[in-house]
């Protein structure tokens, strides 16, 4: 496939938008944010509707987002990701060479799917978990004493922990009776300590989540955990699950009751909806709660591929983001979930966003010339009000915020007080921050002044489901990736983490010298004996 890898400043509509950008939209301006604008500065789609009446560009500005998607083939880009080509590289250098279809794990409802063997594969490893989640529902699965299983931990991290955590969280409301799911993921030997405790291992099931197969802190605490079974006299082999990919050091049936396949062309950080997130929410919410996710996922892929902006709210959503980084100026995003259950949706965003973007070269190997991912972070709203919004409405710092709500909460059970329900309290909330980060107002006392203009938009849907949770996923990734291509670089390889791999492996070979009492080498690396020295784990005699 042609990708277009011109750069953000090469592309002829720049220039246009860097001039809007010198004077943009004045949200502070009376009648500015009029009923037609509140209207018509939507999209929707999926289920979703993108509300951007509080964004600093008007009509001239949103020709120009449109002009940008085109021009930066951003949609050929995306559909040549879905179908298979080869997007995870970087030209004329060494790179992992890989396809990128996390896409297929949930294009499996089509006759003729993007990616036909990617889709066959996700196909077939979901029927396998589908037999495997009957046996424990039919009980024909269960342990020795005949009882059935209630928990499982999943171990796992980065990639193989925070998305299908988020996932898990956001749906808790539809667990199924007596499952609960637990998380280790820390090499902090505490993680693992404090979830053991809290369980009956002989009813627990543990998924081993490593694509790799050889991630220290997974490896390690795998072990952990299988000392735990070990010492409460139960094998670990029949509560051991690995979900991993095809031929990795992991992949040895031998060792597990069951093996789930994830493949190389699903990175990490979009592999939720594989088999690293697809098992665990499986044993929670049941296999027809995944199909919705998976549905939810696949409609929001669907959507992402619509040219125009106004129906597409994940390509919309990242030429915003352009718009607020690369033009505007503002170098990073709130992500404000007004749901509970959104409550690590930040992190996995955190991830997602800033591992994929957080790059310096082009797809060409280049140095880039712009701007690229911003700092993604948040928390959930209300309670992000009694904490930050303080910088966000006042602070030297313009923060432009991703608010995200749900007009129906998750239970339905809710209480009418001073004339308004709880979910209305929060909905309400979520629109009056948005409304005061935008308008400002206008005091003669300065420390009363809110200067307004401070970019928001609403991410609204009826209710938090495993439809819409899919679907919110699919938009984020969309997001990303859209935004990668329209900056040029790699979204799908994360070298920058090796480094500190690579001098946390040096630390640990000290440490071992130190417990062996051997001979210390300290003119080959003074520098990290003596940070070891300065943090007080030994002392030079
Ligand atoms: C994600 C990254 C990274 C990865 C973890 C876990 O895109 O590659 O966060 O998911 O390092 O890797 P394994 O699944 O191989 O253990």
């Amino acid at each position: 496939m042609v990708w277009n890898t011109t750069n953000l400043d090469e592309l002829p509509v720049y220039g246009k938008l860097m001039k809007l950008a010198r004077n943009p939209f004045d949200l502070t301006a009376s009648g500015a944010i009029s009923p037609e604008r509140i209207k018509a500065y939507k999209a929707s789609a999926a289920g979703f509707d993108l509300l951007f009446a509080t964004q600093r560009l008007d009509g001239a500005g949103l020709n120009g987002l449109q002009q940008l998607a085109d021009q930066s083939g951003a949609l050929d880009q995306f559909h040549g990701m879905k179908s298979g080509a080869v997007m995870n590289r970087i030209d004329g250098h060494e790179s992992e060479e890989r396809q990128v279809l996390h896409t297929a794990c949930r294009d499996i409802f089509n006759e003729t799917p993007c990616h036909v063997e990617a889709a066959g594969q996700a196909k077939e490893q979901l029927e396998k978990l589908k037999a495997f989640l009957a046996e424990l529902d039919k009980g024909e699965l269960v342990n020795e004493q005949g009882e059935s299983y209630t928990d499982y931990v999943n171990i796992g991290i980065g990639g193989s922990d925070l998305g299908p955590r988020a996932v898990y969280h956001a749906l808790s409301a539809y667990l199924l009776k007596s499952r609960r799911v637990h998380f280790i993921s820390n090499v902090d030997p505490d993680d693992a300590a404090a979830v053991l405790k809290k369980l009956d291992l002989s009813r627990t099931l543990v998924g081993v989540v490593s694509k790799s197969g050889s991630t220290l802190e997974t490896l390690t605490n795998e072990e952990i955990v299988r000392g735990a079974y070990v010492e409460a006299g139960l094998n670990p082999k029949k509560f051991f699950v690995a979900i991993t990919g095809q031929s990795s050091p992991m992949d040895n049936p031998e060792k597990y009751l069951r093996s789930f396949y994830m493949y190389d062309y699903i990175g990490g950080r979009y592999s939720a909806t594989s088999m690293v997130g697809a098992v665990m929410l499986g044993f929670g919410l049941g296999y027809d709660a995944l199909i919705e996710i998976l549905r939810g996922a696949n409609d929001m892929d669907k959507a992402a591929e619509e040219k125009d902006i106004k129906k597409n709210p994940a390509l919309l959503l990242a030429l915003l983001g352009i718009w607020n980084h690369n033009f505007l100026g503002h170098g990073t995003v709130a992500v404000l979930p007004y749901s509970q259950a959104l409550l690590r949706f930040p992190a996995h965003l955190q991830q997602c966003d800033m591992e994929s973007n957080g790059k310096s070269v082009t797809r060409n190997g280049e140095k880039v010339s712009g701007v690229t991912g911003p700092i993604i972070w948040g928390e959930p709203g209300t309670n992000g009000q009694h904490a930050f919004y303080q910088l966000l409405h006042q602070g030297t710092t313009v923060v432009p915020a991703e608010f995200i709500g749900f007009r129906q909460s998750q239970y339905g059970e809710d209480l009418l007080l001073k004339g308004t329900t709880s979910q209305e309290k929060l909905v309400a909330n979520l629109l009056a921050q948005s409304l005061a980060l935008a308008t400002g107002r206008k005091d003669d006392n300065p420390n009363r002044f809110f200067s307004g203009n401070r970019p928001s938009s609403v991410l609204l849907s009826d209710k938090l489901t495993p439809y819409t949770m899919g679907g919110l996923l699919a938009l984020y990734e969309a997001k990303i990736v859209f935004q990668g291509f329209i900056w040029n670089i790699n979204s799908f390889d994360q070298e920058g983490v090796q480094l500190g791999k690579v001098l946390a492996n040096r630390f640990l070979e000290h440490f071992n010298i130190l417990r062996q009492a051997g001979e210390k080498d300290r003119e080959q690396h003074p520098e990290s004996w003596l940070m070891l020295e300065a943090a007080g784990f030994f002392q030079e005699d």
